[in-house]
């Protein structure tokens, strides 16, 4: 089988799979607005790691215990192989189309409408996603399970880290190369911080993807030399300082000070928050003096 531009899946997976990712965020129906023109999401970025990447284990001791490792996710959905097949990590990366992250940047209290229904709809999308590269990758004979999608992954507040979950999207994106974390724990990546994040784990051996920057935290440039701290200065929670990003502010204003006061007028019920991804250096790029730093 080829996709559209003749890419052949067993002469290059990683490439095959990459565009059907691209090819879905243009063309799915559910990529497109509820309201109005225009769509959710630009081009994707796409990254793969390989299921034994050291990482996965650290995120143990980083995150906790009860993180999953790709090859943990795997065995509760196909059942415990005697010898387990080596595994791969597929990540994506979402990032606003332009209108939406215009719309946001006007704001100082509330996301905007448009902001709100991307968080909403916009993730119904993503879910939707997920099932597609699962339901391609079987196609293919291979097996694939994506951990967000799955019974078995959870959300809580874990006593040392604070609000978490099972499978976090942003450190298996960062296994897969695909950017770091900043101050305010956004994820920030070569199209920008204001995005959303995808993954499945699967039994197709794909290449790793190259690891481009030097620490979790080397595209912000309050880590890189203090010069920034927009989103601070945007959060209208008061929930970013330089010690970090509080969790429980956060959620407390997205959830209950957006989420259900102001539900009513967004119309959707899930809205976000998101002020500090837009208006801010890493909006829709690595900041350009980090970027000019790694192509020294
Ligand atoms: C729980 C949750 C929240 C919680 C807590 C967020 C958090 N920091 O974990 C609350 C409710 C506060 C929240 C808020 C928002 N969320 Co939220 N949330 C999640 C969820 C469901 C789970 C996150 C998780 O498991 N985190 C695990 C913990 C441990 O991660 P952490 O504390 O950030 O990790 C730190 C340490 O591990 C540290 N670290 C220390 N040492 C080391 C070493 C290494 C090697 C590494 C890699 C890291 C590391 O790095 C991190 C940063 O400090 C994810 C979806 C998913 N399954 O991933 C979405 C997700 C993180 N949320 C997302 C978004 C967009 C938001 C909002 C902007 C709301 C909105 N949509 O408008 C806000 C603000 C987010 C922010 N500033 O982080 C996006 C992230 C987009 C981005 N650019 O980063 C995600 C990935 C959803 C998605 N599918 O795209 N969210």
């Amino acid at each position: 089988m080829k996709t559209k531009k003749g890419i052949r899946f067993a002469k290059n997976p990683e490439k095959f799979i990459e565009r059907a990712i691209v090819q879905f965020v243009q063309k799915s129906p559910a990529n497109r607005r509820k309201e109005g023109r225009g769509k959710y999401w630009d081009r994707p970025l796409v990254g793969f790691a390989s299921g034994e990447d050291p990482l996965f284990k650290a995120y143990k001791k980083i995150i906790g215990k009860f993180h999953f490792t790709p090859q943990e996710i795997f065995s509760l959905t196909f059942g415990k192989k005697r010898k387990p097949h080596p595994l791969s990590v597929i990540s994506w990366i979402l990032p606003h189309v332009e209108e939406i992250r215009r719309s946001n940047r006007k704001e100082d209290q509330y996301p905007s409408r448009l902001w709100a229904h991307a968080r909403n709809f916009g993730e119904q999308f993503n879910v939707k996603l997920r099932e597609h590269v699962e339901r391609l990758l079987k196609k293919k004979g291979y097996q694939a399970v994506a951990p967000m999608n799955s019974p078995h992954w959870k959300r809580f507040r874990s006593p040392r880290v604070g609000w978490a979950s099972k499978w976090s999207e942003r450190h298996t994106a960062y296994a897969c190369g695909l950017g770091t974390f900043g101050l305010s724990d956004g994820f920030i990546t070569p199209k920008g911080k204001a995005i959303r994040v995808g993954s499945v784990v699967t039994n197709l051996p794909l290449k790793p993807s190259a690891k481009k920057y030097p620490h979790h935290r080397a595209n912000c440039l309050y880590y890189v030399d203090r010069s920034c701290q927009a989103c601070a200065t945007r959060c209208p929670a008061g929930a970013i300082t330089t010690k970090g990003h509080d969790k429980d502010k956060c959620r407390e204003y997205s959830y209950h000070t957006v989420g259900s006061l102001k539900r009513p007028e967004y119309g959707v019920k899930i809205t976000g928050c998101g002020l500090c991804q837009t208006d801010v250096p890493c909006e829709y790029e690595i900041p350009g003096r980090i970027q000019k730093a790694y192509r020294r």
